[in-house]
Parts: structure tokens; sequence; C-alpha cells
């Protein structure tokens, strides 16, 4: 534990990581169910193109989450494009602007412009008022993104897009394993998406998926991962190579049975965070409805304006002891080179956006994490808002 302030890395002491510590290290499920998967995909020199772990894997994750059908993907990016295409969107389209780059950039790598609409503070998820002010005749859809796996306003999202005839999507990278109203994530919308990049509380190295209860989309979706071929020589749909590969199912299946355990570690990790900086001043950890199924991937630390010490400082004070916290998803895609390009910064407002993304923090969690490193973290912020 860092007792005092001249224990701090800042001030010259050694950092009390040798090695980093980072948000988003990789959890491996059973190191010995991959390896004889993977021995098993050597023998039958099958590596891609639908093959019969990722037709298992694809099953799995359709039966887990309640719904119909499951497109797995070689990443969660190529996922959102497709499922966008399949949708048949274009114009514009409606998204948060608090997200990770690849939701907006998905938009624009299919010819869309992606407008930002602003976010409610206290849920970090799109605010369904602001949504109806972005829209206008261009406006073809809405991506909502269920943000740090918290559920985004689902029925208010549906009512608009319902009402203005405009198709719903939801991003739902962080939000494999989390529910909203007894139903897990993944059957909302005309279609969701996952990721299961390493980064993510359950990997497959890269990956990612469309889940969908529609099986028309379903069709389209399966076509254009696989360039249009609907058998030998046959290409009825344009399409993209987004498949997934069978090492990548192997992986999905060796974590799968590991979820709930990783949850656990999560939740505890979480809450240990929680109590601990509950009593420092200024700081808040992000809450979780315990009354859903969460993962507790994501460790939000808001730094609040009557902390002693800056948002910027606590990240530099953490970073030179080795814990490399985030500021995800700062400064807000609308302020990133190529959409401030598209929107000029007087075009474009949002002040909720703006404030959250200047007070977050993402702390360490995952297998790699223990209550220790929890202790010593906490101990390190508190010191550093001490001085
Ligand atoms: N929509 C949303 C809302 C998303 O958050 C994401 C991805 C997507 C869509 C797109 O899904 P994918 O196409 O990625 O499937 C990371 C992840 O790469 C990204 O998947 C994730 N969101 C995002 C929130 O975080 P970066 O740019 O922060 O990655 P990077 O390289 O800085 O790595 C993050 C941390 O993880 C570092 O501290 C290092 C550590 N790490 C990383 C890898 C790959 C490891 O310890 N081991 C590893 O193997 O985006």
């Amino acid at each position: 534990l860092i007792r005092s302030s001249d224990d701090l890395a800042i001030y010259g002491a050694s950092p009390a990581y040798s090695e980093p510590l980072h948000v988003g290290r990789p959890n491996v499920g059973s190191r010995d169910t991959f390896l004889r998967l993977a021995g098993e995909m050597f023998d039958r020199h099958w590596f891609s193109n639908n093959g019969p772990l990722l037709q298992q894997f694809e099953r799995r994750i359709a039966e887990q989450l309640g719904v119909a059908h499951c497109v797995a993907m070689c990443n969660g990016t190529i996922a959102l494009e497709i499922a966008i295409r399949a949708l048949g969107l274009s114009g514009e389209v409606i998204v948060p602007s608090y997200t990770f780059i690849a939701t907006a950039h998905a938009l624009h790598w299919q010819g869309i412009t992606p407008v930002f609409a602003d976010i409610d503070p206290s849920t970090h998820n799109l605010d369904p008022v602001a949504v109806q002010r972005m829209i206008t005749p261009k406006t073809t859809g809405i991506i909502g993104v269920h943000l740090w796996g918290r559920a985004a306003p689902i029925e208010a999202l549906q009512k608009i897009a319902d009402e203005h005839g405009l198709k719903l999507l939801f991003d739902a990278a962080h939000a494999f394993g989390c529910d909203y109203g007894g139903r897990f994530i993944g059957s909302f919308g005309a279609c969701e998406v996952l990721s299961f990049h390493a980064t993510k509380f359950f990997n497959t190295f890269e990956g990612g998926a469309v889940v969908t209860n529609d099986g028309d989309l379903a069709q389209a979706v399966r076509l254009m991962r696989n360039f249009g071929f609907a058998g030998y020589d046959n290409v009825i749909h344009p399409g993209t190579n987004g498949k997934m590969v069978e090492v990548c199912a192997a992986m999905g299946l060796s974590n799968l049975d590991y979820v709930d355990s990783v949850i656990e570690v999560n939740r505890r990790n979480y809450y240990a965070y929680k109590d601990a900086i509950s009593h420092l001043p200024g700081l808040s950890v992000l809450d979780f409805d315990e009354s859903r199924r969460n993962n507790f991937q994501y460790v939000v630390l808001e730094v609040g304006e009557d902390c002693p010490c800056s948002r910027d400082d606590l990240v530099d004070t953490l970073h030179a002891e080795n814990v490399l916290v985030r500021k995800y998803f700062w400064p807000g895609c609308h302020n990133m080179s190529p959409y401030r390009q598209l929107f000029p910064h007087s075009a474009l407002v949002l002040p909720n956006t703006e404030r959250v993304a200047q007070r977050v923090i993402v702390l360490p969690t995952g297998t790699a994490i223990s209550a220790d490193d929890v202790a010593t973290i906490v101990s390190i912020i508190a010191q550093r808002i001490a001085v």
C-alpha cells in the first residue's frame, strides 16, 4: 500500500508496479480446452469458412442469449459495418459521441454521416430527447450503445425509431452477459452487435457477432460476411470478408464455460473499488443496478469538481506507478479529427458528453487484478488527493 505521499512515484519514489497493470488484460478460460480444440482443428485441416467450431460457437452464443441467430465475425467493427449495410442505412445515422471510435467509424466507412447526439450524464447513455433533436429528413437510423454494459434507453429509442420510420440497432460491444428487463441484451432492436476483442471480459482473441431474431436479416448478414457466396461460383449479394476463423471460435468455446467465474471476479473487484473509493472526497464509482445482470467489465471512476485533484493529475499519478488507467472515451468522437472536420465546433454542442469525458477514469479489473491490487490502486489515489 502507498501510505504517504512521499511513496508516490511522481515525487521520486519507485513505482508501485515494476510491470504495467492494464485495463483490459485478457481473461483466459481453459488453456487445455483451447489447445485440444486447436489440435482437432489442425487434424481436420479446416481453418476458416463456416467451420465446425464456428458453427458450434454461434449455436452456444445464440442459446446463451436467447436469440434466434448469431453470425460471428472477425471483429466487432466489421460486424457493425455489415449490420449497417444489411439494414440498408444511408444518409445520416444518429449515434452517441461518447463511445469507442469504432461506432462512428463503422458508419463513416459505409459512406454514412454519423450524427452525434448528447448523453444523459447520469447514465452515460444516449439521451432520447437529444436524439429526437438530431433527426433530419436524411436520418435513416439510430445506433444505441449499451455503454459500460448498462442498457441504453431501449424503449424510448424504439419509440422514436417507430415514430420516424427509422431502423434501430444496438452496439452491444460492452454488454455480453448483461440483461435488460429479464432479457439478455442481444435481442433488442433490429439487431445487436457484440465484440469479443481480447480486452472484453469474454474474448475470442479478436471477434464479434451480429445477433438478431430476424431470419432475413441474419441471412443477409451471413452472405455479406462471405463475399455474398450462396454456393460454389454463385454470388448473390455484394459482400466482404468478415469471417471468424476457427482458432478464434476455439478460444470462444474454451472461454464460454468461464463467463460466470470471470463476472464473479469482476464483481468482487468492482465492490472493493466502490467501497474504498466511497470514503474519498469528490470521487465516485458508476453504479450497476444489482437487479440486472451485469458483467462489471468496466470500473468507471468519476472525478467530481469537488475532488482536490484533477482527473488528468490522477491519471498521471497512476501511470507513474505503472497502473495504466484509461480516459475512455475522451475527448468524444465529435472531437476526434475526422469528425471535427465534419462538424465544425460551433455547429455541434454536446455539453454532457464533454463534461463526462473530462471526468472519467476507467480502472483495471478482470482476473489479472487481485484484491491487493485494488487496495494498492485506491491507496495511490487516496495519497494523491491528500496532497
Ligand atoms: N463499439 C464499442 C462501444 C467498443 O468499445 C468497441 C471496442 C467496438 C465497438 C469495436 O469492437 P472491436 O472491433 O474492437 O471488436 C480497446 C479495444 O481494442 C476495443 O476492442 C475496445 N472497444 C476499446 C474500448 O478498447 P484501445 O484502443 O483502448 O486498445 P489498446 O491497444 O490501447 O488496449 C487496451 C488495453 O488492453 C491496454 O492497456 C493494453 C491491454 N491489452 C490489450 C491487448 C490487445 C492487453 O493487456 N492484452 C492484449 O492482448 O481499444
